[in-house]
């Protein structure tokens, strides 16, 4: 509880019509505000006092839980020392100590780093390394990206380009050309219910061929996606469908890139995905919990071939990417994020989330009959609950459903009928019931 004399980080807000919201039904939201004044370990508190479970690691980014010691002291001490040095041509230690344990964190040869401040920005950095790339290599006609049906890539250019998310794309005309869309891999009918990766779908992986047979590889830069979709409701990818766009990335030279905004940095068990699935791809995107969101930071993973391909010829004062932002590595994240991994490390919470996925997926599909479900669907400690949507108000249910949980005091997030679930990696046995019991009585009351 927010202690007294109350100040502007704990009051309501006299007047709340300045403040466009981001991905919010702003009047329906400033009609019956929601606001959270304090955070620690798997709880808010939300401004009238109430204590509520957070069922998804603030927007999937939080994975050690809140306001975690070692992280606070850890920026609390950089901002007292050291609040800002410019990144271009100039440099502090810690983004470079920080870069070197991700290097060695990541799979395969994935061994440089180049750092944002959000996963918008990183895919737009990955995106333009990759075009770079070919150019640098003789190849500049390769130009076109390959994205997938219902993927987010965060809301830069590149990103809503890439994405598959219509409502995102539709008011932005033709945006980025020589793109096109692989299709999404989820299908009601053949997998709902499965239980981690369903067994129907590696074919759709072959799509890929029939679009490389289309434009021609010649012309294809790169292909983007999530290695399980998140923003779309937690699609899991089928059995060996990620393997075989693996190969054929391989078969045609096309860069591989993995978008692992949400999978990375534990939230299946492992360091990222690419470790999960035995996948390594060639470029790939992170953010959120790279600092355990205390700080906004993102980083591009690169293979060693892609990076060394920049740094060639006798002209070594030349910029090798001319691509950078005022607060890439900035001294804030960086100390952030070497805390963050240090609690990832020092508590192993990556082995925890492994072992408690059987947990998870068994309270998970105990929803399997719960009155409207169509789908339930997990992997790692992601998961999503779909619903049949109502007969002319399709989101109608879905949003009953996450305010009736948030005033149970549970923290879920809702996209449309879809709910989802991807709690901080220190959740408890006792936690994840209380998120599928409360998801329980919601359905049962706003069917
Ligand atoms: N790529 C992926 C895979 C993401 O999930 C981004 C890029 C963009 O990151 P930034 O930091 O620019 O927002 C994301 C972000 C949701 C939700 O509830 C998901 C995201 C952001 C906000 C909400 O699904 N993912």
């Amino acid at each position: 509880m927010a202690s007294a004399p109350e100040t502007v980080y704990d009051r309501m807000p006299n007047d709340l019509s300045a403040f466009w919201m981001p991905f919010t039904a702003n009047r329906q939201f400033k009609a019956a505000p929601r606001l959270l004044v304090e955070a620690k370990d798997m709880h808010y508190t939300t401004q009238d006092g109430r204590k509520v479970l957070d069922g998804t690691a603030g927007l999937w980014c939080v994975n050690a839980g809140h306001c975690r010691e070692p992280i606070v002291r850890a920026v609390q001490e950089q901002v007292a020392r050291m609040e800002y040095a410019p990144p271009f041509q100039m440099g502090h230690p810690a983004p470079f100590e920080l870069a070197a344990r991700l290097a060695r964190m990541a799979p395969g040869d994935l061994d440089h780093v180049f750092f944002t401040n959000s996963g918008s920005e990183s895919v737009d950095t990955a995106l333009k390394i990759a075009l770079a790339y070919h150019r640098m290599k003789g190849e500049g006609q390769r130009t076109r990206l390959i994205g997938r049906s219902r993927g987010y890539h965060g809301v830069g250019f590149g990103g809503i380009s890439v994405g598959g998310m219509s409502p995102n794309r539709k008011f932005y005309g033709g945006m980025l050309g020589g793109v096109d869309h692989l299709p999404h891999t989820h299908s009601l009918q053949n997998m709902a219910f499965s239980r981690g990766q369903p067994e129907w779908g590696a074919h759709l992986a072959d799509e890929l061929e029939e679009i490389v047979a289309l434009h021609d590889a010649s012309t294809i830069a790169a292909v983007i996606v999530e290695p399980v979709a998140g923003s779309a409701g937690v699609l899991v990818p089928p059995k060996g469908y990620l393997e075989r766009l693996r190969a054929i990335c391989d078969k045609h030279g096309l860069l591989l890139i993995f978008d692992e905004v949400i999978t990375g940095f534990g939230r299946l068990g492992t360091s990222f995905a690419g470790d999960r699935f035995g996948v390594v791809p060639d470029l790939m995107t992170t953010a959120k919990g790279l600092t355990n969101a205390t700080v906004p930071m993102g980083a591009v993973f690169c293979r060693k071939f892609i990076h060394d391909a920049f740094m060639q010829g006798d002209n070594t004062h030349a910029v090798e990417l001319t691509h950078g932002y005022t607060y890439s590595a900035h001294p804030l994240a960086a100390a952030a994020g070497l805390a963050t991994l240090d609690v990832y490390q020092e508590e192993g919470l990556f082995e925890r989330a492994a072992e408690l996925e059987p947990y998870w997926q068994d309270a998970l599909h105990s929803l399997d009959d719960a009155g409207p479900v169509v789908d339930v669907r997990n992997f790692g400690i992601m998961g999503a609950v779909q619903f049949d949507p109502r007969k002319d108000s399709p989101g109608t249910r879905g949003y009953d459903i996450f305010t009736k949980c948030y005033e149970k005091g549970v923290l879920v997030r809702y996209t449309a009928d879809i709910l989802a679930m991807s709690p901080p990696l220190i959740v408890s046995k006792g936690q994840i019931d209380q998120i599928v019991d409360t998801l329980a009585e919601s359905i049962k009351e706003a069917a």
